[in-house]
């Protein structure tokens, strides 16, 4: 077995292609655009790029609908071009993760083709029903709006997606789905990938009855019969023997509604599972009861709770992936933090949050720079299918207040994500000499990389010093990890211990001083400031100044 902990002590920055860097003027980033952008990376200092979908789709969710697993789209470029990326990324000591969408194909996916006419081998590659009662064959809703099933003419039966119709699920059930599946995997080892990012991997096992679920609104809720199912750990294990074992690869597997207790199982590397999941606990707090575009206030109490469980319970045990932002999420800037007056100040105390927790952090392309939402407040300016789809079906129809629901896409849509990489103050942020295909936040003006990068006291250059740091010191990567202050409104403390060695982690998550009201023998502490977002911080037993994150080590 090769050495299999280099992930632990890896930081990973995810790429969304289309919006980081465009070399050829089309509006749409590429490979060779990214290939500019590599010393950029180094010098950001993170180990690992996993690259969002680069494969041919039709594009309807933006590219988490493949139509050829073993392609490069022509927008992006060709293999040669992937080629590029990873050898530019190998010689400067990065690795390169790809995104294995493996639920669901694009409904233009030749097996798809293949299994809606018939087709001996493929008729049972996704999940075909009759209908009842004139009507889907259950009363399950789909994650984009609508019906989960769509009626299919050439077959004559329904079929199963849990995301957008063009978003078939495969059927992995049928052992020869999971072997197809897995000869995509290897396909992508062969070529030089060094791991995955395995899409809604958690929804792979479903019950097969299909029962229907408890109704909310005008459909069932597919959770409990399509999450987490009864093969789900069977299936995982069968893929990381068949694919994994043996490679020196990462695994980290993307597992909406997992529990502390089920991650333990998958992560543990007894069982041979995956090396890490993504857990939504964190960024689904802030989800009102009308769900995501219904936002409540976050409260740092149980943003706490939650996290702190999190890295009490894999302890030992498993292993966290740590992250704020993904190409689904709005920025967490704006999000969780004060993307105004303290801007920088809650992005660097945000991110020392995180990045000195046990797991491996993610970072998404521009949190490194503190890029904010876009504050779009104009429907015709989005481009995801989701918020299209709320739009369409729930603020036209009348069934939710239209200014309340506008607001909340504002505030959550995945588009705030999704705006183009800030590279400069220069037209279109210097991300293309073309039209951008979804609009340049208008603030790339004062916020870019060309600033960060020539300004020491930028929030690249914390992210740059947060990354240095773990290298430096194994008690950020394995110290075990205990809470402090969990009832503190405003501070968010905690410590690590590796060896008698303890590490100290502040941060004021207000616009107010705070105090932090620390146990004795760590305030009267003598310790060495590791790092700090401010000017000339105090001792341990400083207060905090608004949004103020310190780092301390006690010997
Ligand atoms: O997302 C899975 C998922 O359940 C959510 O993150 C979802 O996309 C959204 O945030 C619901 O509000 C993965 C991909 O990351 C996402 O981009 C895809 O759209 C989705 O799967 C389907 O492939």
């Amino acid at each position: 077995e090769p050495s299999a902990d280099w992930w632990k002590s890896s930081v990973v920055y995810q790429i969304y292609p289309s919006s980081f860097k465009d070399s050829d003027g089309d509006g749409v980033g590429d490979l060779a655009g990214i290939v500019e952008k590599l010393d950029y990376l180094k010098l950001l200092g993170v180990d690992v790029v996993w690259l969002s979908p680069v494969y041919p789709s039709p594009w309807d969710d933006n590219g988490y609908d493949i139509s050829d697993y073993t392609g490069i789209d022509p927008r992006f470029g060709t293999l040669e071009d992937w080629d590029r990326l990873r050898d530019g990324l190998h010689e400067r000591g990065m690795r390169l993760v790809m995104d294995l969408v493996i639920n669901h194909t694009s409904d233009r996916h030749p097996w798809f083709t293949a299994s809606r006419e018939g087709d001996e081998d493929k008729k049972d590659f996704y999940f075909w029903r009759p209908g009842r009662d004139g009507g889907p064959p259950n009363n399950w809703g789909s994650v984009f709006s609508g019906p989960a099933w769509t009626y299919d003419q050439t077959r004559g039966e329904y079929y199963l997606h849990l995301f957008s119709p063009s978003q078939p699920d495969l059927n992995w059930e049928n052992p020869r789905v999971r072997a197809a599946v897995h000869e995509v995997a290897l396909w992508w080892l062969a070529r030089g990938a060094d791991g995955f990012r395995m899409d809604v991997i958690n929804f792979v096992s479903k019950n097969p009855k299909l029962p229907d679920g408890p109704v909310a609104g005008d459909y069932g809720i597919f959770a409990e019969h399509a999450i987490n199912g009864p093969r789900l750990h069977e299936f995982l294990h069968e893929m990381h023997e068949r694919a994994f074992a043996g490679r020196d690869v990462l695994t980290v597997g993307e597992m909406p509604g997992v529990s502390v207790e089920q991650a333990r199982i998958h992560t543990n590397p007894v069982n041979r599972e995956l090396d890490m999941v993504f857990q939504f606990e964190h960024v689904d707090l802030d989800h009102g009861p009308g769900g995501k575009f219904d936002p409540r206030p976050l409260d740092l109490v149980r943003l706490k709770a939650s996290l702190n469980r999190w890295q009490v319970g894999l302890n030992d045990r498993g292993w966290n992936s740590l992250y704020w932002n993904n190409h689904d999420q709005p920025r967490v800037v704006s999000r969780f933090g004060d993307d105004g007056r303290y801007r920088v100040e809650s992005a660097t105390a945000i991110a020392t949050t995180l990045h000195m927790m046990q797991g491996t952090p993610y970072v998404y392309q521009g949190e490194e720079l503190g890029m904010t939402n876009a504050h779009m407040d104009d429907i015709a300016d989005y481009r995801d299918l989701e918020t299209l789809n709320y739009h369409r079906t729930m603020v036209e129809t009348g069934k939710v207040d239209a200014k309340a629901a506008m607001a909340g896409i504002t505030r959550m849509s995945r588009d705030n994500a999704r705006t183009p990489m800030q590279w400069t103050a220069g037209e279109n942020a210097g991300f293309t000499t073309g039209t951008p295909w979804i609009g340049v936040n208008p603030n790339h003006i004062g916020i870019n990389a060309e600033a960060a990068v020539a300004d020491e006291g930028s929030v690249f250059h914390h992210y740059r010093r947060l990354i240095a740091l773990r290298k430096e010191h194994p008690v950020i990567v394995h110290g075990s990890f205990t809470p402090l202050l969990e009832e503190d409104p405003r501070v968010y403390a905690y410590t690590r211990t590796l060896n008698g060695q303890v590490l100290l982690v502040l941060a004021n998550w207000s616009d107010q001083r705070a105090e932090a009201e620390l146990p004795g023998d760590l305030a009267a502490a003598d310790a060495e400031l590791l790092l700090g977002n401010l000017p000339d911080p105090g001792p341990v037993a400083a207060p905090l100044r608004p949004w103020e994150a310190r780092v301390h080590l006690i010997r």
